[in-house]
């Protein structure tokens, strides 16, 4: 069990001990950043959930609250599920959550700060009309949950989405309000898609389409916006979004480009990442996403360990406005103030079958900035040399495959005599007939222990002709890998549980598998100090 004491995170938000599944209502009020979490309470595994509170004032160190919310009504009693809150134009603030009644319907119920003098915001009141909203006509009353947050219409009308399905079609259902209690439901969906399941933890906002990283509030609407609409896919656990936009008059959303919809197109993550939710920080001004890891241990792994499951650290979202395709994500410029001593590398030719190991990398804490030259910019003859036949995936074992460019990259979690790696790699491959860059993450060598899940992660990486870098960042929290290529235009995150390298048995080294030489141009290397994440009493 000392082992799994090695797995728990350092800068990653977890709980002190049992199960956290989806954040919920994030938020920035007086001074604090707050985060609510799906929280079962008493073991390591979901069950009957209330809302876990913490408070944070640089969303990195925690304080960790009493329960905000415990299942005690009828219209919650079988779980306090996953909502989002509101800011009210007198500045209150609400809350809409999924209640599991005694029956198992799902409804939808309010809840307010008792007190707004509070910055911690420690007691929240249900409010006794609960619910305000039970499942329409048509819907079945187990595909009715995750309200988002709410946005004023041009009428001065609130709207929300809330996630459901019709037979196979996910769909975005409306609803309006004048006065957050009686809502009305919209004569048609915000959107649809065909055969892609029950969406849960809708998500819609705007994004500013001049591609400031600054983000908006969510009741922004006009011309110099789009919209991203997000559904976290039940049948797949996998979080889809889609860009496009939304025509404030008739409360209607059409995606950019309508062949890549919820359900086909693009993820947020293209590993474990999920029921993710974002809030605009008004302390800064940007637009934050928070996600729920999973595990890929066992369930009784997690019960020995005592604790499952913990939040992606917060990603700054935008709109990239040079592939005018896509998201940028990255994480909060906070999460560099954990960086301490630095080890760096410059120009270094990595040879075809290449592994180095990195001087002084010992550790499980790190964060990574490295860059490769673009095969892809840089050499016009690499037509030749490319895999003709069907595009790389990346799969089982693929790190060690050999292509021509690549697949290169970095091994973070190395034993020694890399019995254990966990391989991040660019690979250049073919789409459509034309080279392509291919980010993945490799776990099939991550750890000794069998009863693990090692499915290996990637996809394909927009890389604009006149770019030419390939870049990667990759974070490393003992069993997290989280990386962002190409600047965050694809990000990919990973569960590993070493057996060996684990803590300073932990080494880092850069690899070619190809049979090209290829240059990294750069790499710096920062050990991360460990935050305090504390129960509030107990720094008093
Ligand atoms: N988790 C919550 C639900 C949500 C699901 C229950 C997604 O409200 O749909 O814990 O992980």
């Amino acid at each position: 069990s000392s082992a799994f004491e090695s797995l728990r995170t350092a800068f990653h938000f977890q709980p002190e001990r049992n199960w956290i599944n989806d954040p919920n209502a994030p938020l920035y009020y007086n001074g604090w950043y707050h985060l609510f979490y799906q929280y079962n309470p008493s073991e390591a595994i979901w069950g009957l959930i209330s809302w876990g509170h913490a408070v944070s004032v640089d969303l990195v160190h925690w304080l960790y609250l009493d329960l905000a919310m415990e299942p005690d009504q009828w219209y919650d009693i079988n779980g306090v599920w996953t909502g989002s809150a509101t800011f009210l134009q007198d500045g209150r603030i609400a809350v809409l959550y999924t209640g599991s009644t005694n029956e198992s319907v799902q409804v939808q119920n309010l809840a307010f700060p008792e007190d707004p003098q509070d910055a911690l915001l420690r007691k929240w009141v249900k409010y006794s009309g609960n619910p305000v909203l039970t499942p329409p006509t048509g819907i079945l009353s187990t595909d009715f949950r995750d309200p988002t947050t709410a946005w004023l219409g041009a009428d001065g009308l609130w709207r929300l989405g809330i996630g459901s399905k019709v037979s196979r079609n996910g769909i975005a259902i409306i609803y309006s309000s004048s006065d957050f209690v009686n809502w009305t439901m919209q004569d048609h969906y915000l959107h649809e898609a065909e055969d892609t399941g029950m969406w849960e933890c809708l998500d819609f906002y705007p994004i500013s389409k001049n591609g400031s990283s600054s983000g908006l509030d969510t009741s922004v609407y006009g011309d110099d916006v789009k919209h991203v609409l997000k559904s976290s896919m039940d049948d797949s656990k996998l979080d889809f979004y889609v860009i496009g936009t939304y025509d404030y008059e008739n409360y209607t959303f059409t995606p950019d480009n309508t062949e890549v919809d919820l359900g086909n197109g693009l993820r947020y993550d293209y590993g474990k990442f999920y029921a993710s939710k974002t809030f605009y920080d008004g302390n800064k001004g940007r637009r934050i996403l928070w996600g729920w890891i999973n595990e890929s241990d066992s369930m009784q792994d997690d019960i020995e360990k005592g604790w499952a499951c913990v939040q992606a650290l917060p990603r700054q979202i935008w709109f990239d406005h040079l592939t005018e395709s896509n998201l940028i994500q990255w994480p909060i410029d906070e999460v560099m103030d954990l960086r301490r001593s630095k080890i760096s590398m410059r120009h270094t030719l990595l040879e075809g079958g290449s592994v180095m190991e990195i001087p002084r990398s010992s550790g499980a804490q790190w964060d990574i900035e490295l860059t490769f030259e673009n095969p892809i910019s840089n050499h016009g003859h690499l037509d030749h040399m490319l895999d003709t036949d069907e595009p790389y995936f990346c799969g089982a074992g693929s790190a060690a495959k050999q292509g021509y460019y690549g697949p290169f990259g970095l091994l973070v979690l190395a034993s020694d005599g890399l019995q254990e790696q966990t391989a991040v790699y660019f690979y250049i491959t073919t789409l459509n007939g034309k080279p392509a860059a291919v980010a993945c993450n490799d776990q099939s060598r991550s750890t000794m222990a069998s009863d693990v899940d090692k499915a290996s992660y990637g996809f394909f990486v927009p890389v604009l002709e006149t770019e030419k870098t390939l870049s990667l960042r990759v974070i490393v929290d003992h069993s997290i890998v989280e990386t962002f290529a190409q600047g965050g235009r694809v990000c990919i995150t990973s569960r590993v549980y070493p057996t060996l390298a684990l803590d300073e048995n932990a080494k880092l080294f850069v690899f070619n598998n190809g049979t090209m030489p290829i240059t990294l141009q750069q790499l710096d290397a920062w050990q991360m100090s460990k935050v305090y994440m504390h129960p509030y009493a107990t720094v008093q």
